[in-house]
């Protein structure tokens, strides 16, 4: 593992707890993780146990004892340390966004499909159970035709205008604020449920355009957006709304979306993440309307792993069950969703609003594709 915040911890705890609940075709072994600072790499080990540590992440690369590299960094870092593992045939997990350009994540995909290594990119609320229900409703055809999906990722941590200058503030280290950050998550959900994306039309803003520094020697200037709204059309004739915002005032971490097709609709809401909200046309007149199924029974996606019928499950366990495709994808050596390909294909989608935003007009994903 390269890096050691909070996707560290919750990567870690995944690997760790995959074999409890799941039977993977082989065990992770947590073998080394990497950072710059000693002191804090030692600590990371023994608190998310691994069994050594390294300060330059290339010896980790190098290391003929490791299979798989997982990147936990920030952005800008993506693409050298995933196109080295890569090149050292090891498999590869990537945190989102992929990279912090399209052209950047291009290289990266054609990296791991050249070397033919497994790789994926950590969209975790795709294996939110309620979440891969949601999918399994569409690709029965419950839903018909889709026609709209709008969908929005709410928090509110950096509204303080004394929030500091953090890495996710400088387009350098990120490519783009809010957008990127979780955005891409939106993006994937309505990648993974709807379909692939046409065109866009976007707006960003930035409410706070200057912040302190971090070691308090001044301000700085924020280059990323605070704010990001999109329409999108996608290949199969649905429209998408979107928003991505860190100013929404008392949504600390809400990802939400709402799918309307011909025959019925859906709602998800990672605050309720176990329950799914249907609605189908075909229900009985009279008593029609919007129910709430509870996927916590054995007939939803994972949840047979874990406890009786009615008894949830949370944030983490999304990444247990990506783990557990990621494991399950290097036995078989085929990449599981999402990996690199979609990774790309989001930062299409990224670039796409971002370049709809300057320049005021609708951008399509094969212009940015050119
Ligand atoms: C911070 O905005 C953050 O940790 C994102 O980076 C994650 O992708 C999101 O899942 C939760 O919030």
């Amino acid at each position: 593992m390269i890096g050691h915040q909070f996707m560290g911890k919750v990567h870690s705890h995944a690997y760790r707890d995959l074999p409890f609940y799941f039977d993977p075709p082989a065990v992770p072994v947590q073998q080394a993780i990497s950072g710059r600072n000693e002191a804090a790499v030692r600590e990371a080990a023994e608190q998310f146990g691994w069994d050594s540590v390294e300060t330059d992440w290339r010896r980790l690369v190098e290391r003929d004892d490791i299979d798989l590299i997982d990147i936990v960094t920030p952005n800008h870092t993506h693409a050298d340390m995933a196109i080295a593992a890569a090149e050292a045939g090891k498999h590869v997990i990537s945190e989102k966004p992929l990279a912090v350009t399209a052209a950047q994540a291009k290289r990266m995909k054609d990296a791991v499909e050249e070397n033919n290594v497994v790789h994926m990119v950590s969209h975790n609320y795709r294996y939110a159970p309620a979440v891969q229900y949601a999918a399994q409703l569409i690709r029965e055809g419950r839903l018909g035709r889709i026609y709209h999906i709008r969908a929005q990722y709410l928090q509110d941590f950096i509204m303080d205008p004394a929030f500091p200058l953090v890495w996710r503030l400088k387009k350098e280290y990120t490519g783009s604020g809010a957008l990127g950050d979780i955005g891409a998550h939106i993006i994937d959900l309505a990648r993974f449920l709807v379909g692939e994306f046409h065109s866009v039309s976007g707006m960003l803003q930035t409410f706070i355009p200057e912040r302190p520094l971090e070691d308090g020697s001044g301000t700085g200037e924020v280059t990323v957006d605070d704010a990001a709204g999109f329409l999108a059309r996608f290949n199969n004739g649905a429209m998408g709304v979107f928003e991505a915002t860190r100013f929404a005032a008392g949504s600390r971490n809400k990802n939400q979306f709402e799918i309307n097709g011909e025959k019925g609709s859906i709602r998800w809401d990672l605050e309720n993440m176990n329950n799914l909200e249907v609605y189908f046309e075909d229900d009985e007149p009279g008593m029609q309307g919007f129910r709430m199924i509870h996927c916590t029974e054995a007939e939803h996606p994972y949840m047979q792993a874990y406890w009786p019928a009615g008894h949830i499950i949370g944030y983490e366990h999304t990444f247990i069950h990506q783990m557990a495709e990621l494991i399950n994808g290097i036995h078989e050596n085929k990449s599981p969703h999402a990996n690199f390909n979609d990774g790309f294909e989001n930062q299409v989608v990224l670039e796409a609003v971002q370049e709809s935003a300057a320049s005021g007009s609708w951008m399509t994903t094969e212009q940015i594709k050119a």
